[in-house]
């Protein structure tokens, strides 16, 4: 298990099988990201554009954590208590409407680091005064085609205000692009978390060199 530091947030990148095209596969997608120096790797696949099963899921998951520890790079899953337990992932991430957070930090506290969404004020007071969150996913910053239920979108200056509030590390996540990744930053976020510009770059080594700069 990799403990939690907040560089860990610079360069973070979410990815399943909905994301990606056809001709593409995740273990060669992740593989050329970690190659490329991302600092995190989430594992989120869900929804009816994913392209496993419950089996395979298991074993692909099995697969990117061993990727991931080869290269010293948190293995985190998204809001599948069992499936961390099984994988042994470094850490879980949830957001609001997930497993209550509390009941993930008693269940998986001591094995796995724990990311919170919180998109608004009201959300990050209320896990401020939690224990146990290593950091917050707060977005989406700018739209996203990524997520069909996502929150309102918070812009630049909402991300700010709740970077100001949090006790924790936040990381930005929602529309980012390459050309807002320092305005991203200088909100006081630790980092970006993306998914389509990784996963639909053609410079994916080019891409995350952009975000290790920010
Ligand atoms: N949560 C809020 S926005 C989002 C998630 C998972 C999707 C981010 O994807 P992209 O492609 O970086 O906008
Ligand atoms: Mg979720």
């Amino acid at each position: 298990m990799l403990s939690f530091n907040a560089d860990m947030l610079k360069a973070y990148f979410i990815c399943g099988t909905q994301d990606l095209k056809p001709e593409q596969d995740l273990v060669e997608v992740v593989q050329t990201a970690l190659r490329a120096g991302i600092t995190a790797y989430q594992f989120r696949d869900k929804g009816k554009g994913s392209t496993l099963t419950p089996e395979t899921r298991v074993a692909v998951a099995k697969r990117l954590k061993d990727l991931c520890q080869l290269a010293n790079v948190p293995f985190i899953v998204d809001d599948d208590v069992d499936l961390a337990k099984q994988v042994h992932a470094d850490g879980i991430h949830v957001g609001q409407s997930d497993e209550g957070v509390e009941a993930v930090i008693t269940e998986l506290g001591d094995q796995a680091f724990i990311g919170l969404s919180c998109s608004n004020e009201a959300e990050i007071t209320a896990a401020n005064a939690i224990d146990g969150i290593a950091y917050y996913g707060s977005g989406p910053v700018f739209p996203t085609g990524s997520k069909a239920d996502a929150d309102p979108v918070i812009g630049l200056d909402g991300l700010q205000h709740l970077v100001a509030l949090a006790t924790r590390p936040v990381v930005g996540i929602g529309g980012i692009t390459v050309d807002q990744l320092s305005a991203v930053i200088k909100t006081g976020a630790a980092g970006s978390s993306v998914i389509s510009m990784i996963a639909g770059s053609d410079d994916i080594a080019g891409t995350v060199k952009a975000m290790l700069n920010a």
